[in-house]
């Protein structure tokens, strides 16, 4: 038999929020029916749940609903309870898993094709694909050839990629991995996906102006920070039953990602939306990456609790990602002053004995070597720099520039960023090293 499993996901790997869809394209639907008819249909029961009622089950196609509960009632399908029991049902014959990102995960190692479209669109969401370990799965067909398809609705952009088991003649490892090199440089969301995701990474994210510069100074100071995505409805809930304060907009007073509102704020716990360095920490850290905060006011303690982290753990590698920003058509955009950050992170991880840097990390640490005798006139003239000065936020470029000012290394452990000294971060395994 041939287990296949099919999603749509976003380029940063999102497939669903809410237990549903975040779009609605219908020429994914009808692929999805075209390949799946005649076919047994192995789903979780959240995706069973998500069905509309009048797909359930859906037609054509046995269809198998995997749950822990015993008695769980899904009329129309079969119940397993566990994958091997759902393996068993469809016995020899091709099955597709259908979702959700639970199974995904699961069935994967299962699996012999995935089938996956690119939904061209940036949604906030909780649920996420599996990543594609490149040593494993190799591209082996794609739709359209070139660029993409335009959807009837709202003209999204979307494409259709098939993936296949890598043959064994054919050990290559996908150049822009950056493998085999110790510390790796790319950029954005996308970029940290490729040198960054999985659960044998360190990701350390840097968003300069400010996220994770205000995670630094937040840190540093004794404070968690709870990283969401911009708009995310579910801040203020958390917030409160976290018994933590909500950073609210810099022009309002309070805590904000402004640095010095959140050092002075005198607060313990704060839960900080930011458009790209917290979307990009919480997209990476659902990969199983252990996610730091960098930025130039702590670039020396996060290069020495990496360094600790891989004197014990030879095989971890670092991505530094430089988070970039978003135009307002929502394109991505490079910001240098990101750059100037990851390339202070990887000088420090020199410093410290990590030397084994791909010509990307090189190219980071040059550009900062070039500001790097003065980082606040560099950051007051970036473009962004001078977007935050004209808006009355110059204390904050001055800040952000403000070289190991910060001496702890803010970790991603359970939704929250705690300050880590690099001291014992090796030996007290991932999010280890002392609380600050
Ligand atoms: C979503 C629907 C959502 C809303 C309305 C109708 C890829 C998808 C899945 C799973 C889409 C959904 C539908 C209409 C056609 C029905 C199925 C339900 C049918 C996946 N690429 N896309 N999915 N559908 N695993 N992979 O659940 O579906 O097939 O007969």
């Amino acid at each position: 038999m041939g287990l296949k499993l099919i999603w749509a996901q976003t380029p940063d790997g999102v497939i669903g929020l809410d237990n549903d869809l975040p779009w609605r394209i219908p020429e994914d639907l009808a692929r999805f029916r075209r390949l799946t008819s005649g076919h047994p249909v192995v789903m979780g029961r959240r995706t069973w749940e998500s069905l509309p009622e009048i797909y359930r089950p859906l037609p054509g196609r046995d269809n198998v609903v995997l749950t822990h509960d015993r008695g769980y009632d899904a009329p129309g399908a079969v119940v397993a309870t566990s994958l091997d029991d759902a393996l068993a049902v469809v016995g020899d014959r091709d099955a597709w898993v259908i979702g959700g990102g639970t199974l995904y995960a699961d069935a994967l190692t299962h699996a012999d094709t995935v089938e996956v479209t690119i939904v061209d669109r940036a949604t906030v969401g909780d649920t996420f694909a599996p990543v594609l370990d490149e040593r494993r799965w190799v591209q082996t067909a794609h739709e359209p050839a070139e660029g993409w398809y335009s959807s009837v609705t709202e003209g999204t952009r979307y494409r259709f990629i098939t993936y296949g088991h890598r043959p064994q003649s054919q050990p290559a490892v996908d150049p822009r991995l950056q493998a085999p090199h110790a510390v790796r440089c790319d950029w954005g969301r996308a970029g940290a996906r490729a040198v960054a995701a999985g659960s044998d990474r360190i990701a350390v994210v840097v968003d300069v102006l400010t996220f994770t510069t205000t995670v630094a100074a937040a840190c540093a100071a004794g404070i968690e920070v709870a990283p969401f995505r911009w708009h995310d409805p579910r801040a203020a809930g958390y917030a409160e039953r976290e018994s933590a304060v909500l950073a609210g907009s810099r022009s309002t007073g309070g805590p904000s990602l402004s640095p010095g509102s959140v050092r002075a704020s005198g607060l313990s716990r704060l839960v900080l939306p930011s458009p790209n360095g917290a979307t990009t920490a919480l997209t990476i850290a659902a990969t199983g990456a252990e996610v730091v905060a960098g930025s130039i006011r702590n670039a020396d303690a996060v290069a020495r609790w990496c360094a600790a982290r891989l004197a014990t753990d030879p095989h971890l590698v670092v991505g530094v990602v430089p988070a970039g920003e978003g135009w307002p058509d929502g394109a991505f955009r490079p910001s240098v002053e990101d750059l100037w950050g990851a390339g202070a992170v990887i000088e420090a991880l020199r410093r410290h004995g990590v030397t084994d840097r791909s010509v990307e990390a090189e190219a980071a640490r040059q550009a900062w070597l070039a500001v790097a005798d003065d980082p606040v006139g560099a950051l007051r003239e970036s473009a962004s720099g001078r977007e935050l000065s004209e808006r009355g936020w110059a204390d904050d470029v001055v800040a952000a520039a403000d070289l190991d000012a910060d001496g702890v290394a803010p970790v991603l452990v359970d939704g929250w960023f705690r300050g880590r000294t690099p001291e014992a971060a090796g030996a007290a395994g991932p999010g280890g090293g002392t609380v600050a």
